[in-house]
């Protein structure tokens, strides 16, 4: 192929790349429908990082197109001509051109001066909050996440849950963002930036959406083998949602009342109290047992736990979360699992979504890969189908069967 050609070619394939790739960016913006889109914000916050990004990007693609038209337009206009040997015709230098040299010196600095200022300003504003935030603490475990609610500020939590958030809307959100083992990263692109979750340290991080939804996160510091899994949900629900959620979430399980929940209830106690806290059931406890109104916020430091990270899911109000297993799967059938609701259990014909609690307590490992070596997540306890049976039953029992009188 002679060389005008070959270039011809190449400058094609070139532009449809860039705007194949331009039109994938711009067909996002504002696309709710992809889970982790920084693009479509439904909070204060992203989307003050998102009125920052549009001009940057406005101007920087501007900027990039001349730059490329420029480069492309003096390769072709000033290639040597065919045949010619290297060295000849040298082009004309022009060093010393002063305007020149001032001018593409200035005006970046210009620019740059200009997008720090909007960056400083939009860093400021994204750590607003109001007088009185909510404070939520999040605490990042290889490899889950858990929130502790501290609701009257005596520094100890009333709700300790895992995986899915609450949060209510049009109130700001302070999230304290902690961690159990390793470094991890609180993401939730519909609402914020990410922040870092690192041990020994407390990153604060804003919240606030006047959007009820259920909105995805994912952890984003690669954390260990199953990082890539380590999801979560921020449920952002009505105030008077938020307040029923409250109320449900402080209100201790009541005694199962079939027989294979009471069985499911016993085996609980024998093996799975160790590691999970339902507020007041004791590992070491007989019949009938006892629930509390708190949880005990050092459990997994208090029991003979045998995970290195010495903590586990709460699983108290277990079924008021609509996930589980670092958000892997739907603890409620259809649309119980994904209605922006306090309670998913009064969404009309709400069914626990038995078969996959079940397909987690036969292998967890089989769900989630973990180090099950170093006794980190949750092992395989080899329970039998009518362990697992009863157990399913015992936990399902776990939520408001009736609506607390808030
Ligand atoms: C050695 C400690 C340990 C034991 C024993 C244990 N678990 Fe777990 N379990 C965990 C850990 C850790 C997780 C979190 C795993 C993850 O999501 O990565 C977990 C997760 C869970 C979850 C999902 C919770 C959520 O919100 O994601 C359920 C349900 C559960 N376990 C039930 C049980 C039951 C029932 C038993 C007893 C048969 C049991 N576990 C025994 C450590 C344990
Ligand atoms: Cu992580």
């Amino acid at each position: 192929m002679p060389r005008k050609q070959k270039a011809t070619v190449v400058a094609l394939v070139g532009a449809v790349v860039l705007l194949a790739g331009l039109w994938l960016i711009i067909r996002n913006i504002g696309t709710p429908t992809k889970p982790l889109n920084t693009l479509a914000p439904f909070g204060q916050q992203s989307q003050d990082i998102q009125n920052l990004t549009i001009p940057v990007f406005a101007v920087a693609g501007v900027i990039f197109m001349l730059v490329l038209v420029a480069m492309i337009w003096m390769v072709v206009r000033f290639r040597s001509p065919d045949g010619a040997v290297e060295g000849d015709d040298e082009p004309t230098q022009t060093h010393g051109n002063t305007p020149l040299e001032i001018g593409w010196t200035v005006v970046p600095a210009v620019l740059l001066a200009v997008l720090a200022i909007l960056n400083v300003q939009t860093l400021l504003k994204l750590d607003d909050v109001g007088a009185d935030p909510l404070e939520v603490t999040v605490v990042g475990q290889q490899w889950w996440w858990e929130y502790r609610y501290d609701l009257d500020g005596d520094q100890t939590p009333e709700i300790i849950t895992a995986t899915q958030m609450a949060m209510p809307a049009g109130r700001d959100v302070t999230v304290k963002i902690q961690s159990n083992d390793v470094i991890h990263s609180f993401w939730i692109p519909a609402l914020n930036g990410k922040k870092d979750a690192v041990p020994g340290r407390t990153h604060e991080l804003a919240f606030n959406s006047d959007t009820p939804g259920i909105y995805e996160g994912q952890c984003t510091e690669f954390c260990g083998l199953s990082h890539g899994v380590m999801r979560m949900q921020i449920k952002v629900l009505p105030p008077e949602e938020f307040d029923l959620w409250t109320a449900s979430m402080l209100k201790p399980p009541e005694q199962p009342s079939s027989a294979a929940a009471a069985r499911g209830e016993a085996l609980f106690v024998g093996q799975c109290a160790r590691c999970h806290e339902v507020n007041g059931l004791d590992p070491n406890s007989t019949e009938p047992y006892a629930y509390a109104a708190k949880p005990s916020p050092n459990y997994g430091a208090e029991v003979d736990s045998s995970l290195s990270s010495k903590n586990a899911p709460n699983l108290t109000n277990f079924m008021m979360r609509q996930t589980f297993a670092g958000n892997l799967l739907a603890l409620w059938e259809g649309d119980a699992s994904t209605a922006v609701v306090a309670v998913p259990g009064d969404v009309p014909g709400a069914t626990p979504d038995k078969v996959n609690i079940k397909r987690w307590l036969r292998n967890p490992l089989d769900v989630k890969p973990m180090y099950a070596e170093n006794n980190q997540g949750m092992p395989n306890l080899n329970l039998s189908e009518d362990q697992i049976d009863d157990l399913t039953e015992y936990l399902v029992t776990l939520g408001p069967t009736t609506r607390p009188s808030a």
